[in-house]
């Protein structure tokens, strides 16, 4: 039996594997949840553990604040990280159960991870790196990941541990976690799309290369690729070079061209070549020359020689690096790093950071004046800028299910 759209709810359509999704108009709101704990916070909204009344299940519900969003210009941020989260449908990109606004906020519902930031759990290990198997895992994990969003037309752009979170089971989940930082340029998403469906997406640089120039950039300079820095334009091979730079860090521990400063790292990243020494203990040897021969190969200073410039992740998952891995059985594997649990569901939050409480808190509770655009709006002169935020449930087939009841 086929449901009938809604009229003005936008047809995303999410199929992979053995899930499917259906959109559905918004089936919660704010006072649908209470909140237990903040678990991230940036600039223009927060991220907090909820607890849905009535199921008890437990999601991540990130709030953004429009005000601030339109004070330091974020829109096109958050309607884009809508649009790539209500379509995609992937087992290492974390899934979007609800997204609705109301007067003052913007909501994202999504899947908790509670083992925290993988670069909180990186920081954890003995050496603070993982074993080259490991990193074998994780690293296939993420080529996973991105090659599912380079196939939708997407650059993720702010590939870096902080920006990854563990999942329970100890598998990675991408998510745009870092609400102050990503792009370097506020007006540009992290994560881009065509703008033609026959070419590939292609970013001008222009603007965050200002903010590069200007001091005014805040984000991870060590995993900046040298075409951001020139600021030439960059396509999807960014995505390649900074997959370099995090194995890289996994396996050491920090990054290959850390300098003293931001202009030596950038002066590093330009002309440095990536030399190999041992690991730290526990491990203490040099990767194996199929790790280091890929690890040259992401960070080929050329995007348009870089492995992956020509096939995209084909020319990495075939690479000798993964030949013990399937890619189709990553799921299967058993991760290295299993998160800490003090409650069985996670509920504690012991895997993030401890952040100071509000001054201003959100009250979910108070939160009623629920906004529901119309499509209309989008062609009206001097329009709603929030009018492209849909409010949409999404109903996953594969739930997990992380209630403490
Ligand atoms: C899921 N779980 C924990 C934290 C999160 C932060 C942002 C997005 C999703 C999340």
């Amino acid at each position: 039996m086929s449901r009938q759209q809604p009229v003005n709810l936008p047809r995303y359509h999410r199929t992979y594997s053995s899930t499917s999704v259906k959109v559905q108009a918004i089936q919660v709101h704010p006072s649908s949840f209470t909140k237990m704990h903040m678990l991230g916070k940036g600039d223009v909204g927060r991220v907090y553990l909820v607890k849905q009344k009535g199921t008890n299940k437990l999601f991540a519900m990130k709030v953004l604040a429009k005000r601030e969003m339109v004070k330091r210009n974020k829109i096109k941020r958050a309607l884009a990280e809508q649009e790539i989260l209500s379509t995609s449908n992937h087992p290492f990109i974390v899934t979007l159960y609800h997204s609705f606004q109301s007067q003052d906020y913007l909501y994202f519902v999504m899947e908790y991870c509670m083992g925290g930031e993988f670069f909180r759990a990186l920081q954890g290990r003995p050496g603070r790196c993982l074993e080259e198997e490991g990193a074998r895992l994780y690293a296939a994990e993420v080529v996973s990941a991105l090659e599912y969003l380079h196939l939708h037309g997407f650059i993720y752009r702010d590939l870096k541990p902080e920006n990854i979170l563990l999942h329970q089971s100890g598998h990675i989940m991408l998510t745009d976690f870092d609400l102050s930082k990503g792009c370097s340029s506020p007006e540009a998403p992290g994560i881009v799309k065509a703008h033609l469906p026959h070419l590939p997406p292609y970013i001008d640089t222009r603007r965050c290369v200002h903010n590069l120039q200007t001091n005014s950039f805040v984000g991870t300079e060590e995993y900046i690729a040298p075409e951001v820095i020139k600021g030439r334009g960059h396509n999807f091979s960014v995505d390649w070079w900074t997959l370099g730079i995090l194995i890289y860090e996994m396996l050491y521990g920090t990054t290959p061209f850390k300098g003293l400063n931001r202009n030596d790292t950038f002066g590093r990243i330009l002309e440095k070549e990536v030399t190999f020494k041992d690991q730290p203990a526990p491990y203490a040897q040099v990767p194996s020359s199929s790790c280091r021969h890929l690890i040259r190969k992401l960070l080929h200073k050329d995007h348009n020689k870089r492995l992956g410039s020509r096939a995209g992740a084909c020319d990495i998952k075939a690479h000798a690096f993964f030949k013990p891995l399937n890619f189709a059985l990553l799921r299967h594997q058993v991760p290295p790093i299993v998160p800490l649990m003090q409650k069985p569901d996670g509920s504690d939050g012991i895997n993030f950071k401890k952040l100071a409480a509000e001054s201003i808190s959100l009250d979910l509770e108070a939160d009623r004046t629920m906004v529901n655009v119309q499509m209309t709006d989008k062609a009206k002169p001097g329009h709603n800028p929030f009018a492209g935020f849909s409010s949409i449930t999404l109903q996953h087939d594969d739930e997990s299910d992380f209630s403490d009841t």
